[in-house]
């Protein structure tokens, strides 16, 4: 193993192990995610052990057993169900080793919390979603509870509504079931025949809003409704920049910024350095005319355009090469 040169123990010897455990397997999200981890880990001569996960909590838990079996120096937990983590989370850190938890509440003060700041972006789409629409409209809204992000972005949704008494939530679908956007589409596709009176859509997962989008195309229901969403990727620019395409805005962060930040955290935290224990990454707010006045086609270009996108200075050390 190549060691990183000026790097404090362990990394200057290099090949140290570190393993990332998931819990949802599907989406682009996800893809972006990992290959931000991958590369950053690569820069750093971390030996990455990716573990998918396959919304099993017990198939992630047995993972997490084996990577403290693996001897790794730190765990990154990508998503998850805490109560199914919590003790073998707590086995991990009495083993010595560093914990990094992203987007799944832990509760334990020896584990860094990782989110993307999903105030500010349910606060943000969803200013754009009254900008754009009033605030009196028929809604429906896409959720599943008991993810960190999406009860965050919940949060945000209902307080809007208590706010705004002439936005109506006329109907409320979602599911984690992979193929996620198939999935969803279906439940849509019912949702929106029984319902044709509704207008705004918040899906706070691109998964979520690919699929509301489907079912609206399907029904011939594209012009007149908006679907306002979280995440972004280059799959998803195209989708938004279609011809009469009813998705119209989306705020977020760069996925594999996030990936490549956690694994910047754990380093820091196997090297003694001490990461912060809440760490959050900014989103952007994303819009259908902004992508089409600066004609950006892929996350790569939205990145260029807009900086704060791009990056995030969380998690840095003059010995940390950075990955772009
Ligand atoms: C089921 S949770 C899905 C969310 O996880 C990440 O936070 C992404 O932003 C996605 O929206």
């Amino acid at each position: 193993a190549e060691g990183l040169k000026g790097a404090p123990a362990p990394f200057d010897k290099g090949g140290v192990k570190v393993a990332l455990v998931g819990y949802i397997s599907g989406g682009d999200f996800f893809r972006a995610f990992d290959n931000g981890a991958q590369r950053q880990a690569s820069a750093l001569g971390i030996d990455l052990r990716v573990f998918p996960g396959k919304e099993d909590a017990a198939l992630q838990r047995d993972q997490i057993q084996q990577a403290i079996n693996l001897g790794v120096k730190a765990i990154i937990i990508n998503h998850g169900q805490p109560e199914a983590l919590k003790d073998v989370v707590q086995q991990a850190v009495d083993a010595g080793i560093k914990v990094i938890a992203f987007d799944v509440n832990l509760d334990n003060p020896k584990v860094t919390q990782i989110e993307q700041s999903d105030k500010d972006l349910a606060e943000a789409v969803l200013g754009q979603a009254l900008k754009d629409n009033g605030k009196a409209f028929k809604a429906g809204y896409v959720y599943v509870p008991g993810f960190a992000p999406l009860d965050r972005r919940d949060a945000v949704w209902s307080s809007v509504k208590k706010t705004n008494p002439g936005i109506v939530e006329k109907a409320r679908w979602g599911t984690v079931s992979a193929p996620v956007a198939t999935s969803v589409a279906a439940q849509a596709n019912a949702a929106l025949r029984a319902n044709p009176d509704i207008t705004v859509v918040f899906a706070p997962w691109d998964e979520f809003a690919r699929g509301t989008k489907l079912a609206a195309t399907d029904l011939g229901s594209g012009k007149k409704l908006k679907i306002y969403s979280a995440d972004v990727s280059t799959a998803d620019i195209a989708e938004i920049r279609e011809a009469g395409s009813p998705w119209v805005a989306t705020a977020a962060t760069n996925p594999s910024v996030v990936g490549a930040t956690s694994v910047r955290a754990a380093a820091l935290a196997v090297a003694g350095a001490n990461p912060p224990q809440h760490i959050a990454i900014k989103p952007v707010l994303i819009t259908r005319a902004e992508l089409d006045q600066y004609d950006i086609k892929t996350v790569d270009e939205l990145a260029s355009k807009l900086p704060a996108f791009g990056r995030s200075d969380a998690a840095l050390a003059a010995w940390i090469p950075a990955v772009h």
